[in-house]
């Protein structure tokens, strides 16, 4: 019997693999390696790109297992979340009931997978379990003062009715829901990222990331080095401070702007003349996004009529004004204009008639004209002009010497601190009281978790609140200071800060009392590998390390960093090459190619459609899929007829495979070790193979299919689980004296070969050839340029014509 009935294998061997849990994870590894995907959240169906995560993982896990490491494989859910309490709403549901359902659920679906997983691992973040030490790790950042509750500019989805982060915001709007997002000022529960920002970009340097995540967690820090100067208001006690990248054109500035939400403006609201117009320019900006505020075509703005600004240095007044191209949220909120080098300055001045005066005459003036009037010089090449005693400066000493006499040195960021208060029901509750004569007070740790309750009505109104502040009885306690009536804090928590720790709960899950213990800790912590999806490189991401580094900093973990390596996986694409949607029609569902092909076939066929390391995206080919089916029952064939002797080819066959997979694993490129073993296969069928060679084959394929492998193992003899076998290792002694051609190519072009019992250098295929009638012909005596040795393979000589 060779026939592969993928579903009656597919259950015998994951029953028979729980029942003796092989996958349990060793807790005294000798060389552990932590492999970690990003948590699914619990949407209630596995996609094909959830499969792409995991069973794609679990190969490369499952070849770093056979080749000996003590791999750390844990899985869990993700399970707070807007998407819970919207859908629970829309079905008339408990989001908790909706929730929990399709946790079970998907759990089923990722146990198809049949990957190496040790499910004893297994975390829900919306298990009190799990959220009492999310409530705890948050306390203890209150205790180090990185927890604010203040009011807050906050972007607020009007549909979602919730506050959402600056990195939930995708092109301005709502990533939920598309809503266009509004400004509004909020008391906000706060996490002052920024405080690490340094750190988030110095550490970047201990880890081996791809060079483009760590840039793209650069640039959204955002760190800029540059100057604070501040300007006196003629007549009154307040004055303008500004942040300024360029301090050399210090003497060009002809007036100044504020953002218009910014505090001094109503400071100032007494002394300005035309109120009305200012306020009413602020209700119109308040209505618009930070995106649309930096890209919109038209400047537009108020001068504050009745005060001025005087420059520092030269005693001009200068006017003042508001606009909406300058940010509260950026630097101090205020820019020292200078249109003449500065292009949103430049386009602002030209439309109110401002003065425009070049302070920085360019190296070369012949080959740029008139500069100014036409357009701003924004270049750092030159010498300063018009600019008193600076003048003739190179620029870069000029913003020294100016920076010294009236400024003073700053850095700032464009990273700002984490707004962690939703306003939604189905999330972590914030461990916080509010006593009318206490204030705010922290819910002491003892009396951890603060649990979420049971509500079966859920109403999002147009308060602002959340559900929570709706029932009345959940609200209603006992101030921890004092011991008067109190009330909770209603908010819930940011998902985000859910998933920032999960990693380290997987080690010591089921601890009640610590969030894990620093021997689990110290044992699987950090993660060697974490795959995930390139959406999260600037949120979860640099969450999770601000959060590591917190921890660090209260000496709760002993490393820095958390992830030592990082891997964005590309999407799977449907058949028609375009990202997967119901709407177009080209969604594959894992669950009915699972059924009619078998797990195995879709685990090996993702990993065949390309290199995994290179964020790349792929089509679905039903083709490709039948082809990966087709080697398998080839597999099985084989192993009906394999017997107890090899030819040498098939040794050779064998050995070769085994001596240059690892290179391929080792670099991500599943897709290139599989076709290995398909090759190997191909040899294998053409000639005598034994039992014993076969079976050497099936533990590299069980990285692929196990379940196949597995089958069989079992089919041709073989006892126990194939899970336990160490990788073979090649005999190179196999491999000497096999026959190789080498193709002999003159300039590019194909010209004779050479047949070799021995694996040649290139100086020795150059010494074989070197006597023959077919090198006299081509090479003769023409001069060799260069020559590029395939080894084994291919000589190409380059000779001049
Ligand atoms: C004067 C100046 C002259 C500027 C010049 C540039 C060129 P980065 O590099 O992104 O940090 N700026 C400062 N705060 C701002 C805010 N809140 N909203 C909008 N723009 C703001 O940008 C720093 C520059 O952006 C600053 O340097 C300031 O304009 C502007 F020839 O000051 B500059
Ligand atoms: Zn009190």
């Amino acid at each position: 019997m060779n026939s592969y009935d993928h579903s009656s294998i597919e259950a015998k061997w994951q029953k028979q693999w729980d029942d003796a849990g092989i996958f349990k994870t060793n807790q005294n590894p000798t060389d552990k390696m932590y492999i970690l995907v990003e948590f699914p959240y619990p949407s209630g169906n596995l996609h094909v790109g959830h499969w792409y995560a995991f069973a794609v993982t679990d190969i490369f896990a499952r070849y770093m297992h056979h080749v000996g490491k003590d791999v750390f494989f844990p899985f869990g859910f993700d399970s707070f979340g807007l998407p819970a309490e919207n859908a629970a709403i829309k079905r008339g549901l408990n989001p908790k009931d909706w929730t929990y359902s399709n946790i079970a659920h998907m759990q089923k679906q990722v146990k198809s997978m049949g990957t190496m997983i040790d499910w004893s691992t297994q975390v829900a973040t919306s298990d009190p379990e799990y959220y009492r030490w999310t409530q705890w790790l948050f306390l203890q950042f209150y205790k180090k003062g990185l927890v604010t509750h203040e009011q807050s500019h906050v972007n607020w989805c009007p549909s979602c009715k919730t506050v959402l982060a600056n990195e939930q915001l995708e092109a301005g709007l709502c990533e939920r829901c598309s809503s266009v997002v509004e400004q509004k000022v909020m008391m906000q529960w706060n996490i002052k990222i920024t405080q690490y920002a340094d750190r988030l970009i110095d550490d970047l340097d201990d880890v081996a990331w791809p060079t483009h995540i760590k840039e793209s967690q650069k640039n959204w820090i955002g760190r800029s080095h540059g100057t604070f100067f501040t300007f006196d208001i003629k007549d009154a006690e307040e004055n303008i401070k500004v942040f300024t990248t360029r301090p050399d054109t210090f003497m060009g500035v002809t007036y100044v702007v504020i953002a218009p939400e910014h505090e001094l403006i109503q400071e100032l609201k007494s002394t300005i003349s035309n109120w009305n117009e200012v306020e009413e320019y602020i209700e119109r900006t308040n209505q618009k996004t930070n995106l649309d505020r930096q890209t919109n075509k038209q400047k537009t703005g108020v001068q504050l009529n009745g005060i001025k600004a005087i420059h520092p240095a030269t005693k001009q007044e200068i006017p003042i004004f508001i606009s909406d191209y300058v940010l509260a949220s950026y630097g101090t909120g205020c820019v020292m204009a200078v249109p003449a080098h500065d292009e949103r300055d430049f386009e602002f001045a030209t439309l109110y008639n401002l003065p425009i005066v070049q302070v920085v005459e360019p190296a070369i003036t012949s080959n740029t004209p008139s500069i100014i009037n036409k357009k701003p010089y924004l270049d750092l090449s030159g010498h300063l002009i018009n600019s008193g005693e600076f003048d003739s400066l190179p620029v870069s000493e000029a913003q020294e010497i100016i920076t010294t006499r009236y400024g003073t040195k700053t850095t700032t960021y464009k990273l700002q601190d984490w707004s962690v208060s939703r306003q939604r029901y189905w999330g972590c509750p914030i461990p916080m009281i509010h006593c009318a004569s206490c204030g705010v007070v922290p819910v002491p740790e003892q009396d951890l978790p603060v649990r979420l309750p049971d509500m079966d009505k859920i109403e999002i109104r147009d308060d602002g609140k959340s559900p929570l502040a709706h029932n009345t009885e959940w609200v209603t306690t006992t101030c921890p200071a004092c011991g008067g009536s109190a009330q909770r804090e209603t908010d819930t928590l940011d998902t985000f800060v859910d998933s920032s720790w999960y990693y380290m709960r997987y080690t010591d899950p089921v601890n009640e009392s610590e969030f894990a213990s620093a021997d689990a800790l110290r044992t699987f912590m950090p993660i060697d590998f974490y795959s995930g999806g390139s959406e999260h490189t600037n949120r979860h991401l640099l969450y999770a390390r601000f959060f590591f580094k917190v921890m660090y900093d209260l000496g709760l973990v002993t490393q820095t960093e958390p992830f030592i390596t990082r891997n964005n996986r590309g999407l799977i694409l449907g058949p028609d090459g375009e990202k997967m949607s119901k709407s177009k029609g080209n969604v594959i569902d894992p669950d009915s190619v699972v059924e009619t092909v078998g797990s195995d076939v879709v685990r090996s066929y993702l990993a065949f459609m390309g290199p995994y390391g290179e964020a790349g995206n792929y089509p679905w080919d039903p083709n490709g899929v039948v082809g990966i089916r087709r080697f398998f029952e080839r597999v099985f064939a084989l192993a009906s007829r394999a017997g107890q002797n090899d030819s040498q080819q098939s040794l050779v066959a064998l050995h070769t495979m085994l001596s240059k997979i690892h290179y391929d694993f080792e670099q991500l490129k599943f897709n290139t070790a599989l076709s290995k073993l398909m090759i190997c296969l191909n040899e294998l069928e053409k000639h005598e193979c034994s039992v014993k060679t076969l079976s050497q084959f099936l533990i590299p394929l069980n990285v692929f299919a196990p379940h196949v492998a597995q089958e069989i193992w079992e089919m041709i003899g073989f006892s126990g689980f194939v899970y336990h076998q160490k990788f073979p290792v090649a005999d190179l002694g196999v491999l000497e004296g096999q026959s190789f051609k080498i193709m002999i190519q003159i300039n590019g072009k194909t010209r004779f070969s050479h047949e070799t019992s021995n694996s040649l250098s290139e100086a020795d295929v150059l010494e074989c050839i070197g006597g023959t009638d077919e090198y006299k012909k081509w090479v003769g005596d023409k001069k060799i340029i260069k020559t590029i040795y395939v080894k084994d393979r291919l000589l190409n000589i380059v000779v001049s014509e």
